[in-house]
């Protein structure tokens, strides 16, 4: 048995997205970062800096944790055989882009999202911080829509890697990304939006689109996130 445990964010929708694709059953554990369960003792045994996704699968009376997205994507992908080739080096050039979602996209377009979205939504300014994390985050789009200039996907078919980066472009606005300047990354992503898989939404989705709701939860998700002196970013 697999359970995954969950919420409607860009790193959670990549593991649900991947376990849909290669038809894998599984349980959802709905993980309430609004509420702070990422910080009880149980979840953190199972993810050491209480950040969601986690993954406990069940087999052979064995039991596998894992905890950060990427990782648990390449677990799926060997588990099931799909969505990371074989061979060597077409299997490297898969990881070299999901490495890039993981280290080097994910992360500036997360801070992008705080200054835009959350920050003003609270009642912070930070220009600086903004400018920057903006003028980095277009770069990256910048990059990502020249190498889909002549593909359909990031490499040679539908892999975890594109898995992994389409969650976050689907809230592109959220971190203050007019998605219209990038047509090669707009058509990609209307591409994966349009499998089944994308349709999935195993919990309530009013938090969906966080950036919708920034100014609705400024306080409390502000209290529970970013003032929280033992964990959250
Ligand atoms: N590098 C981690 C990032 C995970 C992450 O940042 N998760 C966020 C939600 S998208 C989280 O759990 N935030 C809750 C918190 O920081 O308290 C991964 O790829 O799994």
């Amino acid at each position: 048995m697999i359970e995954l445990y969950y919420d409607a964010t860009p790193n959670g929708r990549k593991i649900l997205l991947a376990l849909e694709e290669m038809g894998l059953v599984y349980t959802t554990r709905w993980v309430r970062l609004d509420r702070g369960e990422q910080f009880s003792e149980t979840y953190r045994a199972l993810s050491p800096s209480a950040k969601m996704p986690a993954l406990v699968h069940h087999m052979d009376g064995e039991t596998t944790t894992l905890f950060e997205s990427g990782a648990i994507l390449v677990y799926l992908a060997e588990l099931s055989g799909r969505l990371l080739p074989a061979d060597a080096a077409a299997r490297a050039r898969t990881l070299s882009w999901l490495f890039w979602q993981t280290s080097t996209f994910g992360p500036a377009v997360g801070q992008a999202t705080h200054f835009h979205s959350y920050a003003p939504a609270a009642g912070h300014s930070d220009s600086y911080a903004a400018d920057r994390f903006a003028k980095i985050s277009r770069n990256l789009y910048a990059d990502l829509d020249r190498h889909l200039s002549d593909r359909e996907f990031l490499t040679n078919a539908l892999s975890i890697a594109d898995l992994a980066v389409f969650p976050w472009v689907r809230v592109a606005r959220g971190h203050g990304i007019d998605l219209s300047k990038f047509p090669h990354v707009t058509r990609w992503s209307e591409g994966i939006a349009s499998r089944p898989s994308a349709a999935v939404k195993p919990i309530p989705d009013d938090r969906d689109v966080p950036f919708k709701t920034y100014s609705a939860h400024a306080d409390e998700t502000w209290k529970t996130l970013f003032a929280n002196e033992t964990g959250g970013w």
